[in-house]
Formats: structure tokens, C-alpha cells, sequence
């Protein structure tokens, strides 16, 4: 079997490599030559466990190749970026699924199978990618065969997931859904779901979207344990022994390429229906304005001047920084020109303005914005050089919070206004 795969990116990627690891050959397309040219060279540029060695062993078994131009295949799968259009609900933009589409006609014949993976907007395949290739002169389901197969691999664990979740496989018709099937067969060891395109692609993003509005909450009650001085992530903690119940963990808000962009192509697509959807986004947008105001509070009670920022990514372990509340904290208190701003992340390289112990000299806050594995526990050494020894952790996660004078979390933030007490920790 041979397979073309359209964007070489966070997805595309580690999909073209495990085909091609279970002997399909696989050429990965992408329009970046820079890509292109160090994956034919072995390198990788994204940061996914496990992804650069793949890709050594299926290039020395000449099973992957990336291109700019695609190739005659038996299946195309695109995989390219859907960001959110810049209109009033932030509804799905198509253009690059549209350019990837075009960028395969000349190579499609009678028989491919053609997956879409990129997430996309209710009717999509339906109302776009359908009537794209029946004006071509294909028939959908019989000489041609359409699916959309979301992706829903976790990053920071992607070729666990690829093979080991479940997989929805939506086909325009059964016989689409069939040749999906026989595709992702090859290496995926969870159950294949099969379903119609239109489900498939409201399920892949209701499946963000539960996360996203759980998030809101959680975030939500944040502000109410704020204004009634009661710890959220107590509440959190105890409700959630409750067999039913799994309230989510609040922190600066929700960034990535997926909980931050899916709703909005719900809500575009049904906006007087999606009100809780829409609000969720709300309350999450707002977490970067609230973490900011207690920062600013916390600097003003203690006539604080330099402010170490530990994190820029949008989730833990990982370099990925689009839509990240961290680097929308930092950007906005950079603006207040009265402090001076460290900021330290050891996966984001271009986000070091200085080392670790630099950050630190003559600092009045450590705020934490992400939960990297490096930040679990500050070294004493560097807590020592702080002018003010204060913590403001935004993702509960620094084990030895004990080691500050004082050690805000999203739990005890009201705390600062009354008293500079260390925070009483139970032994759940
Ligand atoms: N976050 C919280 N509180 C939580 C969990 C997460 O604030 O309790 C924040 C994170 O810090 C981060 C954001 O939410 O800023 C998103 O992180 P995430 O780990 O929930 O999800 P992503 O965006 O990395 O990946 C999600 C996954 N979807 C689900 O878990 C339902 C993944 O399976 C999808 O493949 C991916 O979106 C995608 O590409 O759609």
C-alpha cells in the first residue's frame, strides 16, 4: 500500500511515520521546504517523545520520504491546520484543507481513498469536500471513497494514542466508512467506530468542547472561592471522591490548538443554540485578566519590582506555545513597565531571556503558568536569591511551596489581602 500524507505538523507528522512503520510507504507532503528538507535529513522540529527515533528507522528503511509535490497513491489523509476565521463567532477556517485538496486532485484516480483528519466544522464533507470532488467527475462510494477520521491524540503522547485509542471513522457512505476502516487497520489496536462524516465531526469536537466547558467551570468556581475566601481546589478535591463527579483543574486559562479553537466552530455554526458552549469560552478567555489583577495586587502589597515567569507553553512537558494564557500573561506585564519580567521555560527555547538563576536574583514573585516537570520543586538555592520569597502557582504544582514565605495558589489567592500566614495544607 502507498500512502500521501498532507502537513508534516503536530498530527501529520507521527501519522505518516506509524503507517510507514507498519511497511506502508508514505510520502509526507508539506509546503514548507525547511520541513520537508530536515525530515528528508532526519530531523525533527516539533517536540513528541519518541518521534525523532521513528522517523530514523523508517527513513533507513525507505519507507517515508517528505515532498513539497504529492504523489499517485492508493489513500491521501490531510492533515493540515483548521484555525479559527476571523469573523464574528471564529467560525472554521478551510483554506488550507481547501489548498490541500487542490494540492491532490492531479494525483487522485478511481479507487483512492481520500481522509480528512484536520478537525473541521459540522457538514464539512457534506457541503465542501463532497461536491469538490463530485465536480471532479468522481462518484462518492463508489469510485471514490470520503472520510472524515478526527484525530484525538493527546501531545506529549501522541504514539501511544495513535495506536491505542479508539477511532471514529466517519464515511459520506458505508462504503467509504469500510475503506477507512481497512486503512487505519494497519496500526491503530483500539476499536474503529464506525459512524456517518457529519457525526464524526461533531463528536471530535464535542469531545474538546466537554473538556473546555468542564475547564470553565472549575475556572468558575475559582472566582467564587476568590470573592467568598474559600479554596476552590479543596472544594475540588473533595467533591471529586464523590463517585459521579470529575470537576476539572482551573489555571490561567486554555490554550493549545484544540480546546481554544473547537468550540468556536459549534457555536459558528449554531449560535443562538450554543450558549453554555459560548460561555465556557468566556469564562476561559478571561483567566489571563483575573491572574493578572491578583499578580498586580500581590506586587502592590509588597512594593514588589521584578516578577520570575516560569512557563510559556500552553500545557506541561511540551513546546508548544499557540494560544497560550502564559504568553498572553506575560506580553500584558510586560506592558506594565514598572515591573521587570524573567521569563524561564526550558522547552521553549526562544523564551529564555535568561537562565534559571538569573530569573531568580532580586525576584519579588515566582509565577507559575505551566506545568512542566522542572517546576515541581524549586531549588532552595534559587528561592535564596529572591529579594520578596513569594509564589504565585497558577498550576498547584510546586511540591515544596513550604520553602516560600508565602505560596499563592488558585486555591488560597484571597489569602494575600489579610495575612501573610503560610497556607494550611491537609493530608488528603
Ligand atoms: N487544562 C486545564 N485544566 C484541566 C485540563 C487542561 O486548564 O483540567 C488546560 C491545559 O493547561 C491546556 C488546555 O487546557 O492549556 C488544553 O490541554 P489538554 O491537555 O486538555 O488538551 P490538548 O489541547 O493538548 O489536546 C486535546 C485533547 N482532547 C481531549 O482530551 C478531549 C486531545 O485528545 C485532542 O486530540 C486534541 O485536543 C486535539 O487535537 O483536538
Amino acid at each position: 500500500m502507498k500512502i500521501v500524507t498532507v502537513g508534516l505538523g503536530y498530527i501529520g507528522l507521527p501519522t505518516a511515520l506509524m503507517f510507514a512503520k507498519h511497511g506502508v510507504n508514505v510520502v509526507g507532503v508539506d509546503i514548507s521546504k525547511n520541513i520537508v528538507q530536515q525530515l528528508n535529513q532526519g530531523i525533527v522540529q516539533i517536540e513528541e517523545p519518541g518521534v525523532q527515533e521513528l522517523l530514523q528507522t523508517v527513513l533507513e528503511k525507505k519507507l517515508f520520504r517528505a515532498s513539497l509535490v504529492p504523489d499517485h497513491a492508493d489513500a491521501f489523509i490531510i492533515a493540515v491546520p483548521t484555525p479559527n476565521a476571523r469573523d464574528q463567532y471564529g467560525s472554521c477556517d478551510l483554506q488550507y484543507v481547501k489548498q490541500a485538496l487542490d494540492t491532490i486532485l492531479p494525483f487522485v484516480h478511481f479507487g483512492n481513498t481520500i481522509v480528512i483528519e484536520s478537525t473541521i466544522s459540522p457538514r464539512t464533507m457534506d457541503d465542501v469536500v463532497t461536491p469538490f470532488f463530485e465536480e471532479a467527475g468522481f462518484e462518492i462510494g463508489s469510485n471514490l471513497f470520503l472520510v472524515h477520521c478526527p484525530e484525538r491524540v493527546l501531545p506529549g503522547n501522541i504514539l501511544h494514542e495513535l495506536v491505542f485509542n479508539d477511532r471514529i471513522i466517519g464515511g459520506i457512505t458505508p462504503e467509504c466508512t469500510k475503506k477507512g476502516k481497512i486503512l487505519y487497520q494497519t496500526f491503530v489496536r483500539g476499536e474503529l467506530l464506525e459512524t456517518e462524516a457529519k457525526v464524526a465531526e461533531l463528536s471530535k469536537l464535542m469531545e474538546n468542547t466537554y473538556r473546555d466547558v468542564n475547564i470553565a467551570l472549575a475556572n468558575e468556581l475559582v472566582q467564587i472561592g476568590t470573592k467568598l475566601k474559600i479554596n476552590a481546589l479543596d472544594v475540588i478535591r473533595l467533591a471529586n471522591r464523590h463517585p459521579r463527579v470529575n470537576l476539572h483543574q482551573p489555571g490561567p486559562g486554555v490554550g493549545g490548538h484544540c480546546l481554544a479553537v473547537d468550540p468556536y466552530f459549534i457555536v459558528a455554526a449554531a449560535p443562538k443554540e450554543a450558549k453554555l458552549i459560548n460561555q465556557g469560552r468566556e469564562i476561559n478567555s478571561s483567566m489571563p485578566q483575573f491572574i493578572l489583577k491578583q499578580v498586580v495586587k500581590i506586587m502592590e502589597m509588597n512594593s514588589g519590582t521584578k516578577i520570575t515567569i516560569l512557563g510559556q507553553a500552553y500545557k506541561g512537558n511540551i513546546d508548544d506555545i499557540r494560544e497560550s494564557p502564559a504568553i498572553h500573561i506575560a506580553e500584558q506585564l510586560r506592558l506594565l513597565t514598572e515591573y521587570k519580567i524573567a521569563i524561564y521555560d526550558p522547552h521553549v527555547q526562544e523564551e529564555n531571556d535568561e537562565t534559571l538563576k538569573q530569573a531568580f536574583e532580586g525576584s519579588d514573585l515566582v509565577l507559575v503558568l505551566c506545568d512542566h516537570d522542572e517546576f515541581k520543586k524549586i531549588a532552595v538555592e534559587n528561592i535564596q536569591l529572591m529579594k520578596t520569597r513569594m509564589a504565585f502557582d497558577t498550576k498547584n504544582i510546586i511540591s515544596n511551596g513550604m520553602d516560600f514565605e508565602n505560596y499563592y495558589t488558585l486555591g488560597n489567592i484571597f489569602q494575600f489581602e489579610s495575612t501573610k500566614k503560610k497556607e494550611i495544607r491537609f493530608p488528603f
